[in-house]
């Protein structure tokens, strides 16, 4: 009864802003109420990333969002479990560099959409010689969302993959309604936020608010 929302894989990312969730920084909401609230909102893309719950509570929370985003014909993936992605029929997949190597993952996802984050160059140019269909570019700015998030130059890290990388990119970390623009100036075109989107007061008056820095 579940449906992917997409058979192919691309195009992946052709759209402004990549919502993430996180329960822990909603303000009280559980993920099913933001996710739902990102829908209205009208984000395409959005990603399941939750670290402090057990699998189970993360397959349940899964399948319902699976439903919501195939009906709203928005793309959906799911944060570091393939065995959770499979199971609610996601449309993709996000690890990062202290995963299970692209390599070795993708003999096993399918045709899942496969993102890696990625933080220097040479991460970059191995996730794109390697197949991946995105890669994360980040962190942008210091963010306290993350915990042992591998450093990065930032902007002038996002230039050169805006100068270098082929496959899509979506920019990470610490951005916010006072910084997207300058992410924006260095060669972002999807923007990833977890903390300024989820945890605030209405998610469709800050996406709206977001929309019209980034002049769309
Ligand atoms: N990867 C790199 S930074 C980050 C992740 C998941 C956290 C982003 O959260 P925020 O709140 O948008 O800084
Ligand atoms: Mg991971």
């Amino acid at each position: 009864e579940l449906e992917r929302t997409f058979a192919l894989k691309r195009p992946v990312l052709d759209t402004d802003l990549y919502g993430i969730t996180g329960e822990a920084f909603s303000n009280g909401r559980d993920n099913i109420q933001v996710v739902a609230e990102m829908i209205k909102a009208g984000i395409k893309v959005i990603q399941y990333r939750e670290k402090e719950k057990s699998k189970i509570e993360k397959y349940q929370q899964c399948l319902e969002i699976r439903r919501m985003t195939a009906e709203a014909g928005v793309i959906f993936i799911v944060n570091d479990d393939l065995d959770l992605a499979l199971a609610v029929k996601a449309d993709g997949i996000h690890i990062g560099q202290e995963d299970v190597p692209y390599k070795e993952l993708k003999k096993l996802s399918g045709n899942l959409i496969v993102g890696v984050s990625t933080h220097n160059p040479q991460q970059a140019l191995q996730a794109e010689a390697e197949g991946a269909d995105y890669i994360g570019v980040g962190p942008m700015f210091a963010t306290n969302t993350k915990k042992n998030v591998e450093e990065s130059d930032g902007l002038e890290y996002l230039k050169w993959v805006a100068e270098n990388i082929k496959i899509p990119h979506v920019t990470i970390g610490g951005i916010n309604i006072s910084n997207i623009a300058s992410v924006k100036q260095r060669g972002g075109r999807c923007f990833a936020m977890i903390s300024e989107i989820v945890g605030a007061e209405s998610i469709p008056e800050k996406v709206k608010e977001i929309r019209s820095i980034l002049g769309d």
